[in-house]
């Protein structure tokens, strides 16, 4: 069973958004295109409540992209206040064709965690179920796509691997936030044995 999984094709993370991806728009038609080549499609969809902690509008003093240090001696990024609940930015956009979507899995919805990952929230505290749905299916070869490429499309891959798909990574069917980061996602996913690959070479 090839699965196609779209992560979080939102209105924010498009260019106008409040946390816009570089040519986000960019890979809309591309997915589309490719669609007819899977036989199940799934997707993610950021979806934070209102004052969700990696806001940094919630942070006294800090700036979005300013960095905290959590009690766990983790690091996070604060972003603008992005995908939240029922907003408009929140949506999937209607120029990718979501008939063929059969689940949406949303992500982010706990107040105090964040989750880039599509599989497991960026703690590992919880999953998301989606493991056991693709695991339902028999899902073996999983493709991924979306945005953004060095952050939630990056981290859904590294899991889909660690979980035991065979993990491809659609690399121009994603466009990061930076493109340093990008660079270095792409080594370390290289690194992690997922393949990086371009949509003309999905020939089946
Ligand atoms: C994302 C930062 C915060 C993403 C989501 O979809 O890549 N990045 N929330
Ligand atoms: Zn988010």
């Amino acid at each position: 069973m090839k699965t196609l999984l779209i992560v979080d094709v939102q209105y924010d993370f498009l260019p106008g958004g409040a946390l816009e991806v570089p040519e986000g728009d960019k890979i809309i038609d591309g997915i589309n295109e490719i669609q007819d080549k899977f036989d199940l499609i799934v997707a993610t969809q950021d979806w934070h409540p209102e004052g969700h902690f990696s806001f940094a509008s919630g942070h006294e003093g800090k700036d979005p992209f300013d960095k905290i240090s959590l009690d766990n001696g983790k690091e996070q990024i604060l972003w603008p206040d992005h995908c939240v609940q029922g907003s408009k930015g929140a949506e999937i956009s209607k120029d990718l064709n979501t008939n063929k979507i059969q689940a949406i899995i949303r992500k982010g919805t706990n107040p105090k965690i964040d989750s880039y990952s599509g599989f497991y929230d960026n703690f590992k505290e919880k999953n998301t179920g989606l493991t056991g749905y693709l695991e339902d299916r028999e899902v073996f070869d999983l493709y991924i796509c979306g945005l953004a490429g060095d952050f939630c499309v990056y981290f859904t891959a590294m899991d889909a691997k660690d979980e035991g798909f065979n993990t491809f990574y659609i690399e121009d069917l994603t466009r990061p936030i930076d493109q340093e980061g990008f660079e270095e996602a792409k080594n370390e996913m290289e690194k992690g044995d997922i393949k990086i690959i371009k949509s003309k070479n999905l020939d089946w």
